[in-house]
This record gives structure tokens, sequence and C-alpha cells, in this order.
């Protein structure tokens, strides 16, 4: 006989602590309300998928046994926070995700006190969440503060810094290792291997051990420093794990869909530690949605699909992406010189490293979620004489900057930086956008900085990039597709910091760095038929800046715009400069179009240039603007 429906329960929980309120038994059919919930709600919005459909029974453990908001809970990355939204007063906007207006795909200090510390870019967990455990010590209160951190994570330098600070400061942290075996990209590296021993090599650990064993040693009456030596002792005799011996008690592996595992282990951490604890919990990304179990990334990030197929909507192409032409044009230089290899960190896919990893797996590496690992390893491999890529997008590329720094640019060795994912990105929000780059790389003294304004120019830097050796030299290229502009069948080698005019006018000059090229030839179209003939330049380089050009576009102009899809302080701004020491400015009407001074929301990419006044439309009323005149009256010439 089948069982009648249950009520739905997830109606009546609409804060952790009505969640609280309902017995352990209720659970499980929480836990498949959620995903339905979260299922559907991505099926419509697109998001991060398998992350979070892999922690729903954790996410709900948590909120059952401790105390949020007062209690600190804190998602490493934030993408898998979708069921954490859900259960934390936001159900109702949950069909908002990473629009325009609605929730953030991250969790956000401003959208909830549910979310204590805002994440995206990952491995920051274990240091906010023990700087918020020494504020509870110093403040005495006695505030949790559990930080859920996945293995992919876990492969980034800054989680072992956390790691290595809270087991000398003793501190009352809770960590939670979310090991699903699974970063965007099946993991890498020695540590992945070392967690799937872990895993495999203990049974699940049953609660009635553990709860003995955790009292034993982390009992609140127990002397904190025999607890110590006990500790000790059982790491000597045991060999204990790496946790262990920096000073965390270790529980697990425990089975993370089982809240028979998760509830009274947490319940007892709760109640009984003192010191840093590690609870290493399994999961499985993509649980319970068969489409994403079945599929290779798990569903890490999926477009809008249908829920019964798991099809994801496809969109028709125009063009090839920048970030596909990027990839097979690297593997076409590879073959011709045997000293290119690439680096990617956690990416293959992002970024296309993929491609050159099938031709030539020997000359392709995955380092992890490590971006300042990946560029002093590609800093060694210049100095052995390679010609090394390392493809970055541009907002993880700021995690490396010292890196870039000092062990690339001071040495002056030739790395090579494609940098993706450069300007908005969109519905990932501010976190993910491109918007610095160009300002903290054109800074340094001997770099190459170069912006491919189409698919085809982004060919030709590719190429450049692997003929130059005397430095380092970067190029970006934005999220999405090309223009659809014809492509040679091998780019050229660019002459070093020489732009090109596209088109030839007398009044107005565009200087465009980058994409935004197709906006200023739009914008010159209307600039033209309103009797203002204008030049359009490409600068192709932010350093070394084409002095020749940018002389001739101020001399023989009476207004120069210069447009790039970047923060204030990049390309512009080096324009500025150099007029400016060149006693070029009087007379001179400039403007400089860059990204506003703000952290702009998720939207759509083309929405946010819009509101950026970064395209046509905002190119020419720059234009009128700057030449006192109403835009109507313009237009009408
Ligand atoms: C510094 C940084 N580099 C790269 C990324 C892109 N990224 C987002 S999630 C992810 C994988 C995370 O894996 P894991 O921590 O195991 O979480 P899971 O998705 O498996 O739950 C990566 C590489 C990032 N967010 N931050």
């Amino acid at each position: 006989m089948t069982q009648p429906p249950k009520t739905p329960l997830l109606d009546k929980v609409p804060y952790p602590a009505d969640l609280r309120k309902l017995e352990d038994r209720d659970l499980p059919q929480l836990a498949r309300e959620v995903r339905d919930e979260m299922i559907d709600a991505v099926s419509k919005t697109g998001g991060h998928l398998g992350a979070g459909l892999g922690v729903v029974e954790l996410t709900i453990a948590i909120h059952n046994v401790f105390n949020t908001p007062e209690d600190r809970l804190i998602f490493d990355v934030g993408h898998q926070c979708y069921p954490h939204k859900i259960l934390t007063g936001r159900r109702d906007r949950i069909r908002t995700l990473r629009q325009e207006d609605g929730l953030s795909g991250f969790t956000r200090r401003a959208e909830s006190e549910y979310d204590p510390f805002g994440a995206a870019h990952s491995s920051t967990s274990i240091s906010a969440g023990l700087g918020m455990a020494v504020a509870s010590d110093l403040d005495k209160t006695d505030r949790r503060v559990i930080a859920v951190i996945g293995d992919g994570a876990m492969s980034a330098g800054m989680a072992y810094e956390a790691l290595n600070n809270a087991g000398a400061l003793d501190a009352r942290l809770i960590v939670i290792l979310n090991d699903n075996d699974m970063s965007i990209a099946p993991p890498t590296g020695a540590m992945s291997a070392y967690l799937a021993r872990l895993a495999s090599g203990r049974t699940y650990m049953g609660f009635r051990d553990f709860g003995k064993k955790l009292t034993a040693y982390l009992g609140k009456n127990v002397d904190r420093a025999i607890t110590r030596a006990v500790e000790h002792a059982r790491g000597y005799v045991t060999g204990g794990t790496m946790f262990e011996e920096m000073g965390f008690y270790h529980i697990g592996p425990i089975d993370g869909h089982s809240f028979e595992h998760l509830l009274p282990v947490l319940r007892n951490v709760r109640d009984h530690a003192n010191g840093p604890v590690l609870i290493h919990v399994v999961t499985q990304k993509g649980k319970g949605y068969a489409p994403a179990e079945a599929a290779a990334d798990k569903y890490h990030g999926v477009n809008k699909f249908d829920v019964i197929t798991g099809a994801q909507a496809k969109v028709k192409p125009n063009a090839p992406s920048y970030t596909s032409v990027f990839a097979e044009t690297l593997v076409q230089e590879a073959e011709l010189d045997d000293k290119i290899v690439g680096i990617t960190a956690a990416m293959p896919n992002g970024t296309g490293l993929d491609k050159l990893a099938s031709v030539f797996p020997s000359r392709c590496f995955d380092v992890g979620i490590a971006e300042q690992h990946a560029v002093t390893f590609a800093a060694g491999l210049a100095a052995e004489g390679f010609k090394p890529f390392a493809a970055l997008y541009s907002t993880f590329l700021q995690r490396a900057y010292d890196q870039v720094v000092h062990d690339v640019a001071i040495q002056g060795l030739p790395v090579r930086f494609p940098i993706d994912r450069a300007g908005f990105v969109g519905a990932d929000g501010p976190t993910h956008a491109g918007s610095f780059d160009t300002t903290f790389l054109a800074t340094l003294p001997g770099f190459v900085v170069m912006a491919a304004a189409d698919e085809a120019e982004l060919k030709h830097m590719v190429r450049t990039a692997a003929a130059y050796d005397a430095g380092p030299i970067s190029f970006r290229y934005p999220r999405g597709e090309g223009v659809g502009i014809e492509m040679p069948v091998r780019g050229e080698i660019l002459q070093i910091g020489k732009g090109r005019v596209v088109k030839e006018g007398a009044k107005v000059a565009l200087l465009s760095f980058g994409t935004r090229l197709a906006d200023c030839l739009l914008a010159a179209e209307d600039l033209d038929a309103a009797g203002l003939s204008t030049t359009v330049a490409d600068a192709r380089f932010a350093k070394p800046l084409d002095h020749d050009l940018i002389r001739q576009l101020a001399r023989h102009h009476e207004i120069l715009i210069t447009v790039e899809e970047g923060a204030v302080g990049g390309f512009g701004s080096q324009v500025m400069q150099f007029l400016a020491m060149d006693g070029l400015l009087d007379g001179l009407k400039i403007r400089s179009l860059v990204m506003p001074d703000v952290w702009m929301e998720q939207a759509k990419p083309e929405v946010m240039n819009a509101h950026a006044g970064l395209d046509r439309a905002g190119i020419v009323s720059t234009v009128f603007k700057a030449l006192g005149r109403g835009l109507a009256v313009g237009v009408a010439g």
C-alpha cells in the first residue's frame, strides 16, 4: 500500500528557529522538500546546482543543532548556499537567484543576518571563522562558529594557513570538511588523494563510539593540558591524521546524507568541544537528482533546464566564445612550439585549457584552487626557458598579485597571462567581475598589457604572447562569444605597443581598449550621422602605450574619449597620465569611460555596460555632453 503524502513541512519552517521545533524523524522529509524546491528554482534561474544538492542534509542538520544566526555559519565559496537561503527566510525570493535585483548566488552579509560572512572566492572560510571564534572568546560569549569547506577549496594555501593558526590558538572553531571528491572538475593533488584514503580507509564512525571518545577527550570538565596530552598520545600511537597533528580534534568520516550520523555528532561537538574540531563529512555532489548524479561535472553550474529530463537550455551561439578561441589558438601554437605549457587553477573547462590537456597532457597542469602557486610555478617554468601560459580569470588573478609582482615582474620573467572573464560577467555579480586587472598590471614596470577587441585580435595576441620572451605579458578577453569576425588561419605577431586606427574621422576620437570597440564603432555611426566626424582606434596595449597614436588623436581632434570595461586607474588613467606629462591636455576635451566606482550588482553584462555608460548610447551621450550639446540637438545635427 502506498503511503498517503505527508503535509509539506517547508511551509512551516521559514526560519531555522522553526526548523529546530521539528522532530528528528521529520528531517528526511524536509530534506526532500528542500531538494525539490531547489531543483525547481535553479531550473528557472540557472546557477550552481550540484554543490547545494550535496549539502541539503548537512545544512538542515547544522541549523537544527546550532543556534543560527547567533552561532555563526560560514559557507566556503558560498555556491552551495541555496538550501541555506531557502531555510533562512529567503525562500520567497529563491527564484530571483542571480537575476537583476534578485538574491545573490553566494552568501552576502548585506542580504541576511544568516550570512555572517560573504564569499564567492574559495578557501576563506576557516580564516574568517577563526577570526569570529577569537572574537567570541575575547567578547566572552558562548557563540559557536562553524565553517563548511569543500575538498576542492582545501587545495588552497589559505585554508592551511588558517588551520595552522587555529591549531596554535586552540580556538573553539568547528570546521566541517565537505568531501564530495569533486572540485568543479575532478579534484587534483596529493591532498585530494589523502582525503580519499582517509574516507576509504576508515569505516563511517558510529556515533556511540564517537560520542564516547569525544566526551573523553574534549569533555568540558577535562583539564585542557590533560586533553592535549591524550590527543597527542593518540596521534603518536595511531600515526594521527594530518588534522590531528595540526591541533584539531578530527572526527570522521561520517555520512553527510544521514541524519543519524550528522545529528549526534554535531550535538556532541556543540556541547563538548572547546578547541578546534574538524568533522570530515562525505557527501555526493548532485545528490538526489539523477541527471546531476550522472553528469561528469555533477551539474556544478547549469543553465535553465527541464526538471524531468535534466536537459539544459542551449543558447545557439552566433560566434565562437573567446575562451574557445584562446584554447584552440593555444593548442595551435603549442603544436609548433614545444616550450609552450599551460597552467590552470582548478578551471580546466572554464579556461579552455582542457583542450590543451587533451592534446598535450604532459604540458598542461591543473594545480588546484591555488592561484598564487600557479603564478610562481609558472615563474619557475619561465626561468628554465619554458613559455608558460597561466590562464586565470581576472577576478582570481587578484589573489596572486604579490606573486605577479615579486616572482614574475621584478625578475622580468616571460610568464604569459591569458586573462579570461575580463569585464562584467553577469549573474555571478561583483565578486566575479573582471574589473581591476588592467589597473593592477599596467602599473608594473616592464609588463606588457594587452586587451583583445574581438576574437581575431585574441588570436593575434596568443601568438604575440607566445613569441614574446622579453618579460611578462598579459591579454584580457571577456566571458561569452565573439563578434563573429572572420578568423585568420594563424594569428599575427603584433608590434608591441602599437595600436590601430579602425575608422578615420576628424572631430571626435574614440580610443577603445578591449571589446568595447564594437560599441565605439556603433557610437561612431550615430556621431557621424549627427555631423560629428569620428575616428575610432583600438589601443591594443595599455602598456606600453602607443604614444604616437595618442598624440595624433589628441592633436587632431577636438575631443578624445577613452573606453574600457575596467575600473578607474586602468587604461584611461594611463592615457591621461601620458597626456598630462606630454603637455597635451591643454585645450583638449578628454573623457575617460570606465566602470563606475561602485560594486555593481549582478545583471546581464549588456545591462551592466548600459548602466556604466559604456555602451553605444553612453558613449554618444558622453560626447554630446562634453561638447555642451543636448542629446536631441546633437542627433538632429
Ligand atoms: C579563488 C577561487 N578560485 C577558483 C574558484 C572557482 N570555483 C568555484 S567553486 C570551485 C570548486 C570548489 O570545490 P569544492 O570546494 O570541493 O566545492 P564543491 O563545489 O565540490 O561543493 C571552484 C574551483 C573560486 N571560487 N575561487
